[in-house]
């Protein structure tokens, strides 16, 4: 009875502010009439209530940006001026970083100190270096000679791209909606983000800390809801809309491909991954079990970039698995601000559905469980949350669908190898192309291997850790265009030429 009354008393809550969470349009924190319920993924408990935008809200929101850029001060503004209110956001997010954290946790059920490090010092980092990006950006300038001794100059000129719409998903809330947010907005652009209906919370303090950094209003907004039938198609689906960048499943990627396609809309996408972690016989062991064993499961294996397919050079294939599955079995599952817990929960009871259904196929596939497949068992209110166990599967053939598929949990089938080519040609053998990594000590093969990978990016002896100046997208499945840096600024603007006959 101690232990349990110790336990609930750790039970994360949203701050009051919170427990109704509205939409943010024209400057104005509004209701509706339709709300749905935000639940906790860690109990199961209700944490309040979300007022879900409909058609007409959205196209309130599409019009209030479209104003705020044709008539009110952000059209009009300087890069300087953009980049001073980015900073400010930051400044408020800093000051408000623990009610950030908080909201983060509450809808994800991530550990406190994970999120501290990764989400809301993400948020923060966006804003403030897009901003300092935006100063820098620049265009370019040619001089034309033609035959009959016309000489032209020719430069580009940015122009915002007009009304951006970012849909995000709910596994990294904070930093998804950033990483969209501040270089749209630097650009000198007007947005209108949707965040998850599974991780509402930490869009609506966004939305108050560009309220309290005295944005003008249309300039940011928030809508709540979800796809089909709700926010999510009225936003893709409206004509004054420019563009729209997304970050999600692939398979919703090519829903709204299709319903921008009639108004020929930007956009971009970051999308799914089943990424491969190809380590070498000459890695240096310990690093790479640590490193591996962080890039599988962190956030409870919901990053895109996380690894689902491991091979491992056959010398080191048995130790190699030994190891890891010690690894995942002295993983500490639970509340998300206990002393030295490692992983969370999932999202959500219907992820959980879905990773427990690949659990069920693997065993059908024929996979050997090396260890988890289950739900762990506390005997306290995480019985209600969305919980399941590290697992590793070895023994399928590289064409099963748990090999193929993206499971997005704390996953992944371990399957040897026997030559540098053959690691090559089984990592590309995927229908996706986001991220990879390599674990080896030589460096000549590093340089060899990494090139030849089909993703958007591939980590050697590391993972997740990214220069916000790099470009950051995938290929095949797993997205189209680039963002991070220049890249982004490219996205956001409308790139003019003008040409003048000197
Ligand atoms: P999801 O595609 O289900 O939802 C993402 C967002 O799209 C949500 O806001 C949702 O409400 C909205 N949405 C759904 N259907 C829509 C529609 N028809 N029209 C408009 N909006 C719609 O994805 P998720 O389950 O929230 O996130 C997990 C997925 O995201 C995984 O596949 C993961 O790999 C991917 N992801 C990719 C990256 C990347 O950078 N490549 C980053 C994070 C997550
Ligand atoms: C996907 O789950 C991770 C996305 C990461 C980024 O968008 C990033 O900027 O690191």
């Amino acid at each position: 009875m101690i232990r349990e009354e110790t336990v609930l008393a750790r039970s994360f809550t949203l701050p009051p502010t919170l427990d109704a969470l509205r939409n943010y349009v024209d400057g104005q924190f509004v209701e509706t009439e339709r709300q749905f319920d935000n639940i906790s993924p860690i109990d199961g408990r209700l944490l309040g209530k979300v007022h879900e935008a409909d058609a007409a809200l959205v196209d309130r929101a599409v019009r209030a940006a479209r104003r705020a850029l044709e008539e009110g001060p952000w059209g009009r503004s300087t890069v300087e001026e953009r980049a001073a209110a980015l900073h400010r956001v930051a400044d408020v997010i800093e000051r408000r970083f623990e009610e950030f954290l908080a909201a983060e946790v509450a809808d994800t059920g991530r550990p406190v100190e994970q999120a501290r490090k990764l989400d809301v010092y993400r948020g923060i980092a966006n804003f403030r270096t897009f901003a300092d990006l935006g100063k820098h950006a620049h265009g370019e300038f040619f001089e034309t000679h033609l035959p009959d001794g016309t000489q032209l100059i020719n430069y580009t000129k940015r122009k915002p791209l007009g009304v951006i719409v970012s849909i995000s998903p709910w596994n990294l809330p904070i930093l998804s909606l950033t990483w969209k947010a501040a270089p749209a907005l630097i650009c000198g652009n007007a947005i209108i983000c949707k965040p998850s209906e599974e991780t509402p919370s930490s869009a609506v303090l966004i939305a108050e800390a560009f309220h309290e950094a005295g944005v003008p209003p249309g300039v940011f907004n928030v809508v709540h809801g979800f796809g089909p039938g709700s926010a999510g198609e009225a936003l893709t689906t409206h004509p004054g809309v420019d563009a729209v960048t997304f970050t999600g499943e692939s398979r919703t990627g090519a829903a709204i491909m299709k319903a921008v396609a009639d108004g020929v809309k930007e956009v971009s996408f970051e999308l799914g991954g089943k990424n491969a972690a190809i380590i070498f016989a000459d890695c240096d062991f310990e690093a790479t079990v640590n490193g591996l064993a962080r890039a599988l499961f962190t956030n409870t294996g919901q990053v895109c970039l996380c690894p689902e397919r491991v091979f491992v050079e056959r010398p080191i294939y048995e130790r190699f698995l030994a190891a890891i599955k010690a690894r995942a079995e002295s993983m500490r599952i639970g509340w998300p601000d206990e002393p030295g817990v490692d992983m969370g929960s999932l999202i959500s009871r219907e992820h959980r559905d879905k990773v427990l259904s690949y659990f069920k196929l693997a065993v059908e596939e024929g996979a050997t469980v090396l260890t988890g497949g289950g739900v762990p068992q506390f005997g306290d209110a995480r019985d209600q949350g969305a919980f399941v166990q590290p697992t590793i599967w070895t023994g399928l053939p590289d064409s099963a669908r748990c090999v193929r598929e993206e499971v997005f949990g704390p996953v992944c089938h371990i399957a040897p190898f026997d030559s540098e080519d053959e690691a090559v040609r089984r990592a590309n053998d995927s229908d996706y192309g986001l991220a990879a990594t390599v674990w080896t000590t030589n460096l000549s093969r590093a340089h060899r291997v990494a090139p030849r990978l089909h993703v958007g990016i591939t980590w050697v002896n590391t993972w997740f850790s990214r220069d916000l100046r790099t470009p950051f997208g995938g290929t095949r499945l797993s997205g189209m265009g680039r963002e991070g840096g220049r890249w982004s600024l490219d996205f956001y603007s409308e790139t003019t030429n003008i040409c003048i006959k000197v």
